[in-house]
């Protein structure tokens, strides 16, 4: 590496621009090699030329996020360290789409925490299936960017985290970017003078990495924190897998499909299922099924064409 190369995660893209993180600070560099090659949350290797910022090539990714898109599979972001799933009264949690952003996030062995935001609202529809999740032993936080509930213990974490990248997901409208914007404020203001398109809409509308810069990380000397805010996606599916792969990825399922009498049950016509028996009994949730036949059946659908 020469004195005016330096790697960065990279932060954002876009079709003309790499945003990067150089010198303590969100910076607009240019791609040197095929921009179509790149994810956000690469560690991208980069090289200053006449003042500018070129990005030339990235490192071996540790994970990728993927999902289908009209039949195409799309990259979503890499290198990812904890993914943060906010969901919220308005608009309700959707369990099909919890469910497979759980089971992506299983599949590149990612850990899920979800924020429940918006608990100044009324809650008590959301509570029930929240248990749900809890009993998955996934993390839950209560947040509110209204009654400043939950910011506190959020913040803590992480000022403490060793996680290096972490990832902000779901629905639109949920306030991901308003929880972001009360844990750190400059930051996001500072890229939205960068990336100003007018208009004025909140709605985010490109994924974009955040430097999370605390006084506290600052004095423990811990290494940088980088949160990818991304626009609230409600196609996230799985239905780019294996079937078979998927019951895997449903560790409830999973655990109980190891007692049905068919090794390759798919649970759902086969006789003797102890999925099925679960369902009944009520030991496995219903929208918990529902989710997992929902993807088997996009599967099955897109196989036909
Ligand atoms: N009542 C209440 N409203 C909130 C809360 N957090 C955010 N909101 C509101 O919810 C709306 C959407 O917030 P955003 O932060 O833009 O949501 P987002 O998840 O980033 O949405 P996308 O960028 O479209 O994916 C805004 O009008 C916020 O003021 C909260 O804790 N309570
Ligand atoms: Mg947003």
């Amino acid at each position: 590496m020469t004195n005016n190369s330096f790697t960065s995660k990279l932060l954002s893209l876009s079709r003309r621009y790499a945003y990067v993180w150089y010198d303590g600070k969100i910076t607009l560099g240019k791609f040197a090699s095929n921009q179509s090659d790149y994810i956000i949350g690469d560690i991208v290797n980069c090289y200053l030329e006449n003042n500018e910022v070129y990005v030339s090539g990235f490192n071996e990714r540790k994970n990728i996020l993927k999902r289908c898109y009209f039949d195409n599979i799309k990259n979503i972001a890499c290198n990812i360290d904890k993914i943060f799933l906010v969901v919220s009264p308005k608009p309700m949690l959707n369990t099909f789409f919890v469910d497979n952003v759980i089971a992506t996030a299983n599949k590149e062995k990612i850990p899920v925490t979800i924020i429940l935001n918006k608990c100044d609202l009324d809650i008590s529809g959301v509570l029930p299936i929240i248990e749900i999740y809890k009993n998955l032993n996934i993390t839950i936080l209560k947040t509110s960017t209204k009654t400043l509930e939950g910011v506190e213990d959020l913040k803590n974490y992480f000022d403490n985290t060793s996680e290096g990248q972490v990832l902000f997901c779901g629905l639109s409208g949920v306030g991901k970017s308003s929880i972001l914007n009360t844990l750190l404020g400059d930051e996001i203001n500072k890229v939205g003078e960068l990336g100003k398109r007018g208009g004025g809409k909140q709605t985010t509308t490109q994924a974009f990495g955040f430097h999370y810069n605390s006084k506290k990380r600052l004095a423990d000397k811990k290494q940088d924190l980088f949160i990818i805010d991304l626009p609230g996606i409600s196609n996230f599916t799985v239905s780019y897998l294996d079937k078979y792969e998927v019951s895997g990825l449903f560790t409830d399922i999973n655990t109980l499909s190891k007692k049905c009498e068919y090794e390759d049950c798919l649970h759902i016509n086969e006789p003797n299922c102890n999925v099925k028996d679960a369902l009944e009994n009520g030991t496995l949730s219903k929208s918990r099924y529902d989710s997992y036949v929902g993807i088997i059946e996009s599967i099955e659908e897109a196989r036909k064409y």
